[in-house]
């Protein structure tokens, strides 16, 4: 590949046609407050000039929340969503600090975010993150985001490619093995990447800028399957926006699992050197896509490759639905099962966090694994110590077979934490499945996810029903509301699905919930007796 290292903003056009996000980046590079960091410790959060506390130290994932100011929020880098209980232990110490502010939140990219976090703290923190093989560097901004993988990579015995080394192949690249890379810490805008290994689909490919989808080469090694290499197919443009929505498309090229870090890196470099940068509501990869034509964003990484690409192969091999992995599961070594528990909607509290470290040390080999769908996975749990784990009290909470609609519900951060929130969106995401759960049957579950503004973090198009906060006015005040959306596919046929109703008002939300279940989705009202009995459970169970 051709050797490319640009000084961060170099890459930049004429200063008079970029954004203030690219004037701040030219002036001072994002990781250079990595250096400055004891400085700012000593400081204080209120005495740091205000460019590196709102933005640049989101370079190492050290996020300021206006919403709750002093207490920032810390986000991670767990490739694959893949962590240790030793080193939930150590972030569970982390967030326990910090009393009742402390919590952490599994996200939507497989990966955590601690709350609660002071400034002070933070050289410490760090210092405890590496002895312990983590980092959050580059997590937030625009950076090479979460990779993300199937959470039952190395465990399923359907599964084509086991995806872990790769995903850390491509984070240790890109990161400089989590010290931070300046090659690739000025791109116009954020990036995900996702390596799926799986026949599921897991990772929501189709939303990702870059996914690499599990396919056999065909062409002169056609013949038995035996015969073909597994490599993968490779999309790219795939995001969600405030202005914008777009499902990956197809880059025509096919790689070998030897390939796809060099790809990788080939498309960032593309995208560094010529992603749009004047305006910050186009710059994501899809806009460049737009502007030159597949054919020649494909010409252009094989120039910066050096070689010409193989194209894609007819057909990928994700043929399954989407699996949520909730619930207890034989894995391909024989006698040992993966566990999965549902944590609601993703937020865990410092005691439940060493919990789950233990359960995973007791009953496990100390592994767990996160879910893009905000859950956890404990693996290699053998079959004679199942009946035991499934007595744990904490199982209570986190559940091993949730009721149907809390069990596929996912929610971003919404007003609690977010300054870009129109509406509260964790707890009334539980509130809402609940009551609903104690009025209806439902035949199966019913993926809602909840996002608190247009940037939809929490992937509402990906859902049964997705509801996406806004503001509404109702005789004559200004309320926190939802749009609908509904059709969204995910495994192997995904489709995002689209708006289909706005404004709701969320204090006449329940009824209009409960009508789309029983017209769509082919829920039933309980008998009243039993509704009564349930109504008065899930008050006693508040959130
Ligand atoms: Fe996101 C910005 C939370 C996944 C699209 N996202 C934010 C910020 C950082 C805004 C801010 O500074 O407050 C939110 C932090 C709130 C907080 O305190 O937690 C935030 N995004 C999240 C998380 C935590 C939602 C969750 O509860 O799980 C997810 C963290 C993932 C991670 O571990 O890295 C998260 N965000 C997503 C996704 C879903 C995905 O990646 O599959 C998307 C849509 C997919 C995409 O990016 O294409 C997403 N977030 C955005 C956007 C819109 C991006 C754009 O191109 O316009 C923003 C706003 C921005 O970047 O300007 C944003
Ligand atoms: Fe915040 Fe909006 Fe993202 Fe929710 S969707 S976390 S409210 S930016």
């Amino acid at each position: 590949m051709t050797a490319n290292v640009v000084v961060e903003a170099e890459s930049s056009p004429s200063s008079a046609s970029l954004n203030k996000f690219e004037r701040f980046k030219a002036e001072k590079g994002g990781l250079t407050v990595k250096q400055e960091l004891e400085q700012f410790a000593q400081l204080g959060w209120e005495a740091i000039d205000e460019t590196d506390r709102d933005h640049r130290l989101k370079w190492l994932g050290v996020f300021f929340r206006p919403v709750t100011p002093g207490k920032f929020m810390l986000r991670l880098r767990l490739p694959h969503g893949l962590l240790t209980s030793s080193q939930l232990r150590v972030l569970a110490e982390i967030v326990q600090r910090y009393g009742a502010e402390g919590s952490a939140d599994i996200t939507t990219r497989q990966n955590l975010q601690l709350r609660g976090i002071r400034l002070e703290d933070i050289p410490d923190i760090f210092r405890r993150l590496e002895a312990a093989g983590m980092t959050s560097v580059q997590s937030g901004m625009d950076n090479v985001r979460n990779i993300t993988g199937s959470p039952v990579a190395g465990l399923d015995a359907h599964e084509l490619m086991d995806t872990r080394s790769l995903v850390q192949q491509v984070q240790d690249l890109i990161t400089n093995c989590g010290q931070g890379n300046p090659e690739f810490a000025n791109l116009p805008r954020k990036f995900n990447i996702a390596i799926e290994g799986g026949r599921d689909n897991s990772v929501h490919a189709e939303i990702n800028d870059i996914a690499f989808v599990p396919a056999y080469q065909v062409g002169a090694a056609q013949g038995e399957p035996s015969q073909r290499q597994l490599g993968f197919n490779v999309l790219v443009g795939g995001f969600f926006s405030a202005k914008r929505c777009e499902a990956a498309v197809p880059l025509n090229v096919w790689v070998s699992p030897e390939e796809v870090a060099e790809l990788c890196l080939a498309i960032l470099m593309v995208f560094r050197d010529h992603g749009l940068r004047a305006n910050r509501q186009k710059a994501r990869l899809m806009w460049l896509i737009d502007q030159w034509g597949i054919d020649r964003f494909r010409a252009e990484v094989e120039s910066v490759l050096g070689h010409p690409l193989i194209p894609a192969a007819l057909e990928d091999e994700i043929d399954w639905d989407k699996q949520d992995h909730i619930g207890i599961y034989p894995q391909k070594q024989p006698g040992l099962n993966y566990v999965g528990l549902h944590i609601p909607v993703g937020r865990l509290q410092a005691a439940e966090m060493f919990d789950l470290a233990r359960l995973a040390e007791v009953y496990g080999e100390g592994e767990l694994r996160l879910t893009v769908e905000q859950n956890i996975l404990i693996p290699h749990i053998s079959d004679t110590r199942l009946a035991v784990l499934l007595q744990e009290p904490l199982l209570e909470t986190f559940s091993t077979q949730p009721p149907p609609l809390e069990r596929s519900l996912v929610s971003c951060t919404g007003a609690q934490f977010c300054n870009f929130a129109l509406v509260e969106t964790k707890n009334r995401a539980v509130t809402i499945a609940r009551e609903l759960q104690a009025e209806l049957d439902l035949p199966r579950p019913v993926r809602m996810h909840w996002t608190g503004c247009p940037n939809s973090c929490g992937q509402p198009q990906v859902a049964d029903i997705g509801l996406m906060g806004t503001k509404v006015r109702k005789n004559g005040k200004t309320l926190e509301g939802v749009d609908i959306y509904m059709g969204g596919k995910v495994g192997k046929h995904a489709q995002l699905g689209e708006c289909v109703i706005k404004g709701i008002p969320c204090e006449d939300l329940k009824p209009l919930l409960q009508s789309l279940l029983i017209e769509h989705f082919a829920a039933t009202p309980k008998p009243v007796a039993e509704t009564e009995t349930e109504c008065l459970a899930t008050a006693q169970a508040a959130f």
